[in-house]
């Protein structure tokens, strides 16, 4: 009886031998999906990296990035729906962050310069983030550790661009936007633009930063405004334009110094080349704002709200045609690429 139960074991394990290794020759492909599988969970795992702190991770080059070009040419386009999204997401910014905690965090992930791309699919756009910046390093922070983890599980490829203006002159945020436009588009092909102001988290990860039909307001609830839309030609905060829709309308305006009025100028340029925009609902679309005060030099200029007025007549000299900017510095981080730039102030 023993004897006979050890030889019917025997030709079990046998069998089940047998069919592994039938399955690894003729499967040929088996690691691949395991892989895939793997570095989902990795991309879960950062899903959930606003709810527990995953401690002692450095910035080693973790095995999810892919860079054989075979692999490459066999992958699918992603999905359009991405898979691994959260909705809404939880945002605070009563925690002091640092820039080191973040690299800490999302720094494995990305490519230097804060570039994306994602390991398992490729994404239908590339898309450059531009972050008009002076000054504003805390925000920076928040808004580096909680837009990261988004644009990854939303399987973007893209780079962040953060545009310093130098020196202690008028902001001129409009001017800073085509300027990032002009030096993304000299590292690569990028055929989306999404401007965003640095003090602006997402609060659901459905509101997808890439480019539509027609150009995009993503930023259309926002808590400092109930979640209301302020005005129904708003169109500042967080926008995008593919590549074609920005040259249509010669991007932004360049001489909009100080606060206000170029994103009405923007809105009237789009209006008047390509007659409307779009927007997610009030669910998707709603954000969070750094709480802050008007910047030193960044004072409210009240003939900006007047050349807004006058759009019509100039958006056709004023914009990417007339754009001139000197680069001072470029510093590329694993977080994002920093370009500082002197704007050329006109001097009165
Ligand atoms: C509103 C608009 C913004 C823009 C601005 C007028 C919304 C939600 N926001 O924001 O898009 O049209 O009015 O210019 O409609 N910045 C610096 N350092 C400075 C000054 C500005 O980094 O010293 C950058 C930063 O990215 C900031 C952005 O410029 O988020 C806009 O400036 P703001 O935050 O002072 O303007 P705000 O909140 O009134
Ligand atoms: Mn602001």
């Amino acid at each position: 009886m023993g004897k006979k139960l050890f030889t019917l074991l025997l030709l079990y394990s046998f069998i089940f031998v047998a069919f592994f290794a039938l399955f690894i020759i003729f499967n040929k492909g088996w690691a691949h999906p395991y892989f895939i599988k793997a570095q989902n969970a990795e991309i879960i795992k950062i899903g959930f990296f606003s709810r527990f702190t995953r401690s002692g991770q450095g910035n080693e080059t973790s095995e999810v990035q892919v860079n054989d070009s075979a692999v490459e040419d066999s992958l699918k386009p992603c999905p359009e729906t991405p898979p691994n999204l959260l909705g809404p997401i939880q945002v605070e910014f009563e925690t002091n962050r640092f820039m080191d905690d973040v690299r800490k965090k999302v720094g494995s992930f990305l490519q230097m310069g804060g570039r994306y791309k994602p390991p398992d699919c490729i994404s239908k756009q590339k898309v450059a983030i531009i972050i008009p910046f002076r000054h504003r390093h805390e925000h920076l922070t928040h808004w580096l550790y909680y837009v990261h983890p988004n644009l990854i599980r939303q399987q973007l490829h893209y780079g962040i661009y953060v545009i310093n203006q130098d020196g202690d002159g008028k902001f001129n945020r409009a001017k800073l936007m085509n300027i990032g436009y002009a030096e993304a588009l000299k590292e690569d092909d990028y055929d989306c633009f999404v401007f965003s102001d640095v003090d602006l988290v997402p609060l659901d990860d459905r509101n997808l930063y890439r480019c539509f039909d027609l150009p995009r307001h993503f930023s259309v609830a926002i808590d400092k405004f109930n979640y209301k839309l302020a005005a129904i030609n708003n169109f500042g905060g967080v926008t995008a334009l593919s590549k074609e829709q920005f040259l249509i309308v010669n991007g932004f305006p360049n001489t909009y110094w100080g606060w206000g009025g170029e994103d009405d100028d923007l809105y009237n340029r789009i209006m008047l080349r390509i007659k409307s925009i779009s927007r997610p609902d009030a669910v998707i679309g709603r954000y969070k704002m750094i709480r802050h005060n008007r910047d030193l030099n960044n004072e409210q200029n009240p003939s900006n709200a007047k050349k807004a007025k006058e759009t019509g007549k100039t958006w056709d000299q004023d914009g990417l045609n007339s754009l001139n900017y000197t680069v001072t510095q470029t510093i590329k981080d694993i977080l994002f690429t920093f370009i500082a730039v002197d704007v050329h102030e006109p001097t009165e």
